[in-house]
C-alpha cells in the first residue's frame, strides 16, 4: 500500500521521527518558509495531520487540505483543534489520553512544593553565596496539611488529589458534577468559593470555549495574597492579565504556571516577577510518557488507515 501524505506540524523526538516516516510521507510544516506556498503545493495531497497538543490544526490550514480524513493529536488537549470544522466535514480527531495524566499530575505537585517551599530561590542562595554571607535562608511556607482546591476533577485532576492526600492535605474539587470517586473530598461547585478555602488552587479542567477565563479577577482575589494557583491545564483557563495584575499588586500570593497566552513568548511582565515559578509546557515531558504519546499518535493513524477502530477517538 502506498504511504499516506501526511502534514507535520512540529517536530518530535527522534524516536518517533523514524516510525513515522516509514509509515507515511510526512510533509514539515513546521520547516517550511513560507507556508502558504508551501500548503499551496502539499495540501492536496494530505490525508493525515500529525500535530501537537499546544499546536493543534486551525480551520484556515485544514481548509488547504481538502482531502484530510484525520488529525492526531500528541497530546490529551485538542483545544487548539477546530473541532467544528472537523465535525462538519467528517474529520476524524484524536488524542492521547492516559498516558501522560501521572506525570503531568507529578509536575503539579512538584511546582506546589517547589513554590512554597522556594526550592528556586534556595538553590540560587547556595550558588551566589547568600548562605555564608546572610546566613539562613528566608523561612517559606508549609505544604502539609494545608487547604487544596481542585478545578476540574478528571482524570489529572483525581491523580493530583490522590497525591495530595500523601500530604495530609484538606482537599476540595469543583467542576460541573460531583464525582462519586472523589471520596473524602468537598465537593463545592463555585470556582470562587473553592478558591476561598484554598491555600493551593490546581487548574486541571480541559480547555473549552466555556472554561476560558474561569479563573477571573473573582476567583483570584478569592485565592487571595496568601494563596496560590497552580496552572497544569491550559492558559485560556485563565485571565491573564488579572493574574498579572494580582501578582503584580500582592493581591495573589504567588503562581506556579506551566502554560502562557502565545507560548512559547509569554508576556515579559511574568519575567519580572519573583512570586511565579514559570516552567516550558512541560508537563508531559518525561522519556517514558512522551514515547508512549508517540506511540499512540501513530497508533491512532495506522488504525485508521486500515480501517480498524481508533483506540482514543475524540471523534
Ligand atoms: C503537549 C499537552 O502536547 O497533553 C497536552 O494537552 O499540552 C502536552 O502534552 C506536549 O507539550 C507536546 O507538545
Amino acid at each position: 500500500m502506498p504511504r499516506p501524505h501526511l502534514l507535520q506540524i512540529g517536530p518530535y523526538p527522534e524516536w518517533d521521527e523514524g516510525p513515522l516516516n516509514a509509515a507515511f510521507v510526512a510533509h514539515r510544516y513546521f520547516e517550511a518558509g513560507d507556508k502558504d506556498v508551501f500548503l499551496t503545493q502539499v495540501g492536496p495531497s494530505i490525508r493525515a495531520i500529525a500535530t501537537r497538543g499546544e499546536l493543534g490544526a486551525s480551520r484556515a490550514l485544514m481548509e488547504c487540505c481538502p482531502n484530510l480524513e484525520i488529525v492526531s493529536v500528541y497530546g490529551v488537549g485538542y483545544d487548539a483543534v477546530d473541532v467544528d470544522f472537523c465535525r462538519a466535514r467528517g474529520i476524524r480527531v484524536t488524542n492521547t489520553p492516559d498516558v501522560l495524566t501521572k506525570d503531568v499530575a507529578d509536575l503539579g505537585v512538584a511546582m506546589m512544593l517547589c513554590q512554597s517551599r522556594g526550592v528556586i530561590g534556595a538553590e540560587g542562595w547556595v550558588r551566589d553565596g547568600s548562605w555564608t554571607s546572610q546566613g539562613l535562608y528566608p523561612l517559606k511556607r508549609r505544604v502539609w496539611g494545608r487547604r487544596a482546591g481542585i478545578l476540574g476533577l478528571g482524570r489529572i485532576g483525581f491523580e493530583v488529589a490522590k497525591r495530595l492526600e500523601g500530604f495530609g492535605m484538606d482537599i476540595a474539587y469543583s467542576g460541573s458534577t460531583p464525582k462519586k470517586y472523589a471520596e473524602g473530598m468537598e465537593f463545592v461547585a463555585d470556582p470562587v468559593a473553592l478558591a476561598d478555602r484554598s491555600d493551593f488552587l490546581f487548574v486541571t479542567l480541559a480547555a473549552t470555549p466555556t472554561t476560558r477565563h474561569i479563573v477571573g479577577r473573582e476567583v483570584i482575589r478569592a485565592l487571595g495574597p496568601d494563596g496560590m494557583l497552580i496552572n497544569i491545564s491550559r492558559a485560556s483557563n485563565i485571565d491573564e492579565e488579572a493574574l498579572l495584575d494580582a501578582l503584580e499588586s500582592g493581591a495573589l500570593g504567588s503562581a506556579a504556571l506551566d502554560v502562557f497566552e502565545g507560548e512559547p513568548k509569554l508576556n515579559p511582565r511574568f519575567l519580572a516577577l519573583s512570586n511565579v515559578l514559570l516552567q516550558p509546557h512541560h508537563a508531559s515531558g518525561t522519556i517514558e510518557t512522551r514515547k508512549a504519546m508517540g506511540q499512540l499518535l501513530r497508533d491512532n493513524l495506522q488504525a485508521h488507515f486500515a480501517g480498524m477502530p481508533l483506540p482514543t477517538a475524540v471523534m
